[in-house]
């Protein structure tokens, strides 16, 4: 099975609720009710996660279980320097120093996540350990570094010359720092996937927001507010500007809109929805949805244009760019 081709798939405008929003969805999928897609499938933020699903549909057709999947997938983008908003060769905060939060959950309910740890490279996977070899569900800083050496992952420098090279100069701008709440790096890896066995699990990883305040902890390793899942329902992952997506619990909200019987792209709607009520001043920042159902049907969906994500099950491996409300 050939699972690498990339395109970029544009299906149209639709007219929603007397808004021109100009919607793309998958090719084949009308409007705003889209088709299941047989399982395995796997979906993930941002267009340039495509050689992660390209693993994770590879595992699931080799029957390995959602989480273990999603997990070889997610690691690819923590591995990839080229990928500046996960893992090695993630933006610093404003002290130079690269800080990363993950987070997984399966198809029983089981969670774990780590916050701010620093110098190991696959969170995801300290994120599952937690949540397998411990009674928590988070750690965080030093004590998820010293929980990730004790179970045998290894200290290393995640700075890359062109990160520490990207931070001196935004550091010459900005000496006092910034407080920033902008979204110009935008690449964390929201994850989401079913199995053979229709069971789903999703993850996410990474290093938030460039130049953030030293010890600042985004939506990634809150349960409910990156990602969530839920067997009976589906799951939704999160990226964007993660303060406006804690404070409103975003997944979560999503999960439990498609409980009460919305479609996961309308659940996506209103979760975008509720943060343009309280983000009404901000006008720098980017959110963006996607939901699964446990049928396997998809929603997608962002506060602005330019959001993006791949989709892989066993016909192909694509990405897409998803629908925006206007400003
Ligand atoms: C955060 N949600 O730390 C993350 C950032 C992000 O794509 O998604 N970037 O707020």
């Amino acid at each position: 099975m050939k699972v690498s081709r990339r395109t970029f798939v544009k299906t149209g405008t639709i007219v929603a609720g007397g808004i021109i929003t100009n919607q793309f969805t998958p090719a084949g999928i009308a409007g705003r009710q889209n088709s299941p897609i047989e399982s395995p499938i796997t979906i993930s933020t941002w267009e340039n996660t495509i050689k992660s699903t390209e693993l994770t549909i590879r595992q699931l057709l080799n029957g390995n279980s959602s989480l273990d999947a999603v997990e070889a997938g997610i690691r690819v983008a923590e591995d990839d320097p080229t990928n500046n908003t996960v893992g090695y060769g993630g933006l610093p905060d404003e002290d130079g120093i690269v800080t990363l939060d993950a987070s997984v959950m399966d198809w029983n309910g089981n969670a774990g996540s780590v916050a701010a740890i620093e110098k190991i490279r696959n969170p995801v996977s300290v994120a599952k350990l937690v949540m397998l070899r411990t009674k928590h569900v988070m750690l965080a800083g030093d004590g998820a570094k010293k929980f990730a050496l004790e179970n045998g992952f290894k200290e290393e420098n995640l700075l890359t010359e062109e990160s520490r090279k990207a931070w001196l100069t935004w550091k010459s701008k900005n000496p006092h720092g910034t407080n920033r709440t902008d979204i110009k790096n935008h690449d964390t890896i929201g994850m989401l996937a079913i199995d053979a066995d229709g069971n789903m699990s999703g993850g996410v990883s990474t290093s938030g927001l460039a130049f953030k305040i030293h010890g600042r902890v985004g939506d990634s390793p809150i349960i409910g507010a990156a990602m969530f899942v839920d067997n009976n329902v589906g799951g939704a992952v999160a990226t964007g500007n993660g303060e406006f997506v804690m404070k409103t619990l975003g997944s979560f909200l999503i999960v439990e809109k498609m409980r009460e019987g919305f479609s996961p792209q309308k659940a996506c709607e209103f979760a975008i929805e509720r943060i343009k009520k309280i983000g009404k001043n901000e006008t720098n920042i980017q959110i963006g949805y996607l939901a699964l159902s446990k049928d396997g049907e998809l929603g997608a969906f962002s506060l602005k244009k330019g959001f993006s994500y791949c989709l892989a099950n066993q016909k192909s491996n694509k990405s897409f760019s998803s629908g925006f409300l206007p400003e």
